[in-house]
């Protein structure tokens, strides 16, 4: 049985970040789907949110269960036994943003990340940019799984269409 685990900060979750679930899934057996901490960003959802958001996205995925990271991922993946990593690439800056971070996780504990690229169609789909479109007024609905627009506007205070 194979496990990969999908770490992100999901803030929120977006169809970028379940194509790479999915495409996650068609090569191990299991996925869980990390919500974790990144330090150097502040969420505007709550853990709990986030974690509720990718559930009921995921609900319909076989062998796809989401967990909360509670510390550092590394340690997270070897709890679970995980064969590997798996993250979304959209280009080069996001390959030279995940490169040192898979090699600190394989230092610390000797797991490995495989990169997959992500549809093109959804390459411009980013958490960071979801809500600046949606602070800003537009619409993100075609940009994230049910559910998800109305959390941020919630969060944000406003309107999103
Ligand atoms: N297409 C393809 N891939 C995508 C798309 C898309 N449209 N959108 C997102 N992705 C990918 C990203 O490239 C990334 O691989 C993944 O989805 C998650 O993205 P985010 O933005 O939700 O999450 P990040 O980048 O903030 O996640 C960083 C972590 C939270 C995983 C990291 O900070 C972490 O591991 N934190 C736990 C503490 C820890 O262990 N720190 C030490 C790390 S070495």
């Amino acid at each position: 049985m194979t496990l990969a685990v999908c770490p992100g900060s999901f803030d929120p979750i977006t169809l970028g970040h379940l194509d790479i679930v999915r495409r996650a899934r068609s090569m191990f057996d299991e996925v869980v789907v990390g919500v974790a901490r990144n330090s150097s960003k502040a969420p505007l959802l709550d853990v709990e949110q986030r974690v509720a958001l990718a559930r009921a996205a995921l609900a319909d995925v076989d062998g796809v269960r989401v967990e909360v990271v509670p510390g550092l991922l590394a340690d997270f993946c070897r709890s679970l036994g995980a064969s590997a990593v798996v993250k979304g690439l959209r280009g080069g800056a996001d390959f030279d943003a995940e490169l040192p971070m898979a090699l600190m996780n394989r230092h610390l504990v000797g797991v490995e990340t495989v990169f997959v690229p992500g549809d093109p169609a959804l390459a411009h789909v980013a958490s960071s940019l979801v809500k600046d479109v949606a602070r800003h007024g537009g619409t993100i609905t075609d940009l994230v799984p049910d559910g998800v627009a109305s959390a941020v506007r919630t969060a944000l205070g406003g309107t999103v269409g």
